[in-house]
């Protein structure tokens, strides 16, 4: 079996420093947890920023000053900025990190409700904008999919040379608006997915490690991070990124999986240096 990725979303656009005070904000403070990450196990960093008071920005210095930061301390991680960003945002707005040429960047697949009346808008004109957008720059798109259809719009839209192969998905389950994270649903989607595909899982909350553990016994990669849960167990916050890291780690080696390097991450992902 491949070597398992661990992914950290270290910071995501939502959770704040009032759910976790570990929550980073500060440059500073996004170093510090990407290091964390990074020395538990990591190999990709799947990266939100905020300015000093919390407040989610697609600022393109911003993302730079953040990225630098983190490349200066951990020279061979894999960073995904988001093209998610925060709901509301326009998609020009969120489009800015791509302008840093990085690796790796999201491409979410469709729209959701994110939660009273929140909406997280992708429409079919966006994802198209979007992955032209990455394939014009080189960018190897992390195809967010909240839900079934998503995978269905990712392959009608690579049909239609928006998205290239081979395909890498992120199953993002458990958000209050998406699939939930039960078994079977993980069972379905991962079942969704085309035989060349490689694919990572995000369980929201409470989903975050019993997902974790079904994808490292399939054979698949895990992102955890506060971005999506703040735990490390029932009503023990983690006190850092790289905890939940750990935590991973544990599993996979009781499994007998083994945690690949960012080099052999972009091995498995197809990354080109
Ligand atoms: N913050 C969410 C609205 C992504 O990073 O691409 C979108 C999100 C997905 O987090
Ligand atoms: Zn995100």
């Amino acid at each position: 079996m491949e070597k398992l990725i661990i992914t950290a979303a270290i910071c995501g656009a939502e959770v704040l420093k009032e759910h976790n005070p570990a929550v980073p904000y500060t440059v500073e403070e996004m170093v510090r947890e990407a290091r964390s990450a990074y020395d538990a196990g990591a190999s990709l960093i799947h990266l939100h920023v905020r300015y000093d008071d919390g407040t989610p920005t697609q600022d393109k210095a911003r993302f730079r000053e953040v990225i630098d930061a983190i490349r200066a301390e951990l020279p061979d991680v894999i960073i995904q900025p988001s093209t998610g960003g925060a709901v509301g945002m326009s998609n020009d707005e969120r489009l800015q990190p791509t302008e840093l040429k990085p690796e790796m960047a999201t491409l979410d697949c469709g729209t959701l409700n994110f939660g009273g009346d929140e909406v997280f808008m992708n429409t079919e004109n966006t994802i198209k904008y979007f992955g032209e957008k990455m394939i014009s720059l080189g960018i190897k798109p992390e195809l967010e999919v909240f839900d079934k259809s998503m995978i269905d719009m990712a392959l009608r839209l690579h049909r239609k040379g928006y998205i290239n192969k081979p395909m890498h998905f992120d199953l993002v389950m458990g958000v209050n608006g998406g699939i939930s994270g039960e078994l079977r649903d993980f069972v379905f989607m991962r079942g969704s997915l085309p035989e060349d595909a490689t694919y990572t899982v995000a369980g929201i909350g409470r989903y975050e490690f019993p997902l974790a553990m079904a994808a490292i016994i399939d054979g698949g990669h895990v992102r955890v991070g506060f971005e999506d849960n703040v735990y490390l167990s029932k009503g023990v916050l983690a006190k850092s990124n790289g905890e939940l890291v750990a935590k991973v780690v544990r599993m996979a080696k009781e499994l007998g999986r083994e945690i690949a390097t960012p080099a052999e991450a972009r091995k498995i992902l197809g990354l080109t240096t």
